[in-house]
């Protein structure tokens, strides 16, 4: 992608991101419409789908040749990588949303024939706007993430998961799993695949490991990962189809190959 194009896109998908920010904000306390999906724990809510169509309205109208591939079905159905595609989340941790009205992200990764160019995540209640272009950095608020250290081991980091991973799963066994945040110094689960990919840009988590996610959750975190350093791949090490649902891992490249060949290899299904 030309590199004045894609400034100009990035500008234009900020000044969106941060306005949609500004709207769910105005309205957090209003009362919303809330359904379930896959599970009566899989939430979604008017919001989800009214940022959504704001994105929507928004991209089809300025740039009709991109298309678009979001969670609640008002985008595109794409099949391939070619040409320019916005992968959205318009809420990035829905039952934040819905029952503490914070810890939750709007997640915008814009690819171009297959190649991620530029992400934005945002924490819309702490007004934190997480960004990132290929081959130039990741930043946060503004302010340049410096590259991932050198020399982090498993035993002095923090890892997110969820506790589910402690309990027989269909994935990795559950004691290698309970070995593994034994062995950690810390784990966390915040709840929102975006903020957490943002975290590790950040350095403020070593590695987040999640069972399965869908590519509007991964598509902005990835890019921003990749800007400082850090490795994104599925349960077994592989690259990710950014199309696919997949288990995903992503982290700092020493604490990832550690936890990939000291625990998941070992526990692996
Ligand atoms: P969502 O809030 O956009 O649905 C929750 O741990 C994290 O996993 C969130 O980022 C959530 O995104 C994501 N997730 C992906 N698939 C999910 C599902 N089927 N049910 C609930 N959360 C899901
Ligand atoms: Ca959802
Ligand atoms: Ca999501
Ligand atoms: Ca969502």
């Amino acid at each position: 992608m030309d590199k004045l194009v894609r400034e100009e896109i990035f500008n234009t998908a900020k000044s969106w991101i941060l306005e949609a920010g500004n709207i769910i904000r105005n309205k957090i306390n209003e009362p919303m419409e809330i359904g379930s999906k896959s599970n009566p724990n899989d939430l979604v809510t008017s919001v989800d789908r009214s940022t959504e169509e704001y994105f929507v309205n928004k991209i089809k109208s300025k740039y009709p040749k991109h298309l678009l591939l979001s969670e609640e079905g008002f985008g595109d159905n794409i099949q391939t990588v070619d040409g320019t595609i916005w992968i959205i989340d318009p809420i990035d941790g829905t039952m934040n949303f819905v029952q503490q009205k914070r810890n939750f992200a709007i997640s915008i990764g814009i690819y171009h024939e297959g190649i991620g160019e530029i992400g934005l995540i945002y924490n819309v209640m702490e007004d934190i706007l997480y960004t990132a272009t290929r081959g130039e950095g990741a930043y946060k608020n503004g302010q340049k993430l410096p590259p991932l250290k050198s020399g982090v081991v498993l035993e002095e980091s923090i890892v997110g998961l969820t506790h589910l991973w402690l309990c027989e799963n269909p994935l990795v066994d559950e004691r290698v799993m309970q070995e593994l945040v034994q062995t950690a110094r810390g784990s966390r689960t915040y709840g929102s695949a975006a903020l957490e990919f943002a975290y590790v840009a950040e350095g403020v988590l070593e590695g987040y490991l999640t069972m399965s996610l869908s590519p509007w959750d991964i598509a902005a975190g990835m890019i921003l990962v990749n800007e400082v350093g850090g490795v994104s791949t599925n349960l077994d090490g592989n690259v990710l189809d950014i199309l696919k649902r997949d288990s995903v891992f992503t982290g700092h490249p020493e604490v990832h190959k550690r936890i990939l060949e000291d625990f998941i290899k070992k526990g692996r299904k």
